[in-house]
């Protein structure tokens, strides 16, 4: 079937499934990034529009990060903390850019959701679940929402088209990272009608001076192995950061791969990058969180999270943990010296 077939058919089960109810809660995964936040925000104005259905937005965790905070505010919707309301007041549930039980989002087990848009590789949780649409090939999932809304011909308001054109943007770093055709062409659709200006403000997004602080804390704890840097940013508020700081890391000419990981509400939280393709970043993060949380992701991006609550009274508990993934990420990329070299030299 073609693409556009699929997405028609797709479409219409979409319209079977809001028939039943007046509500929709679109959950975003913790810490929500623009590609979560376009697809939220464009699922709401297809189910809106196709099906009258009164949308609310629910996240985990922060929106943290200044771009992310730019876009929020560009777009005008309220985004919930899942938290501050009550899920059961909705008829449905949407998951978008995450899975149930993918551990990055804020949905309790036990709680199943009526969709799932996604492109990250499917999970077992997700099988049960009435409407999955999981493309793992797509960089993004504001594509696959792009090609909703196309399907049911609505055409985006600019901010929303503006949104989802830093979503897959942003996802496959420009096209140059784990993007398909579609994705081109959801970006040349987007163009025109997205706000120019606004991406501009959005990538330029006002930082405090804690970013500084936090970005030169993480320079003076990166450490290179041979073709790798770790990077232990410690305590921070906004996990966005660590994502952040990995893409940086990653532009160093002698490296390929880069794990980033720092303390947030309890957790550790990990980002991987790699420009490597012989190995699965999803894959090395999966080996490097085994038995101590949930990880998972693309093949040049991938993230994982470790709760702490085990090991919240003691230090040495917690030492041992991120000795633990250092030790396994180094090991996963092959790579058997444990002496880093510090990237750079604090005067
Ligand atoms: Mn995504």
């Amino acid at each position: 079937m073609s693409r556009r077939n699929e997405t028609r058919d797709r479409l219409e089960k979409l319209k079977a499934l809001w028939a039943r109810g007046e509500s929709l809660l679109i959950v975003m995964q913790n810490n929500p990034d623009p590609d979560a936040i376009a697809a939220a925000c464009a699922l709401h104005q297809l189910a809106n529009r196709t099906a009258g259905l009164n949308c609310r937005f629910a996240y985990g965790g922060t929106i943290g990060r200044a771009e992310n905070r730019e876009l929020v505010h560009y777009l005008g919707f309220a985004f919930y903390p899942f938290d501050k309301i009550s899920h059961q007041k909705s008829d449905l549930i949407a998951l978008v850019d995450t899975q149930p039980s993918a551990g990055n989002n804020p949905l309790p087990e036990g709680v199943q959701p009526d969709i799932i848009i996604d492109h990250h590789p499917a999970i077992e949780a997700s099988r049960g679940v009435a409407f999955a649409d999981i493309r793992e090939s797509y960089g993004a999932t504001s594509t696959i929402m792009w090609e909703y809304l196309r399907e049911a011909k609505i055409t985006p308001d600019m901010p929303i088209a503006t949104a989802l054109l830093y979503g897959i943007r942003s996802d496959t770093q420009d096209l140059g990272r784990e993007s398909t055709q579609a994705d081109i062409d959801a970006i040349e659709s987007l163009y025109p009608l997205a706000n120019k200006r606004m991406l501009g403000q959005i990538q330029r997004g006002r930082v405090p001076s804690d970013y500084y602080q936090m970005l030169s804390t993480a320079l003076s704890n990166t450490r290179i192995y041979s073709h790798c840097m770790i990077c232990d940013i410690g305590d921070i508020d906004n996990a966005d950061m660590i994502g952040e700081v990995a893409d940086l890391l990653l532009r160093h000419e002698e490296v390929d791969w880069v794990m980033c990981y720092g303390v947030c509400s309890g957790r550790i939280l990990i980002s991987f990058r790699t420009q490597d393709s012989s190995l699965d970043a999803g894959d090395v993060a999966r080996k490097v969180v085994d038995k101590l949380g949930t990880g998972g992701g693309h093949e040049h991006m991938a993230g994982g999270q470790i709760s702490l609550l085990a090991a919240k009274r003691s230090m040495r508990k917690y030492l041992r943990i991120k000795g633990l993934i250092r030790g396994r990420f180094l090991n996963a990329l092959g790579i058997r010296t444990r002496k880093g070299r510090p990237l750079v030299h604090i005067p």
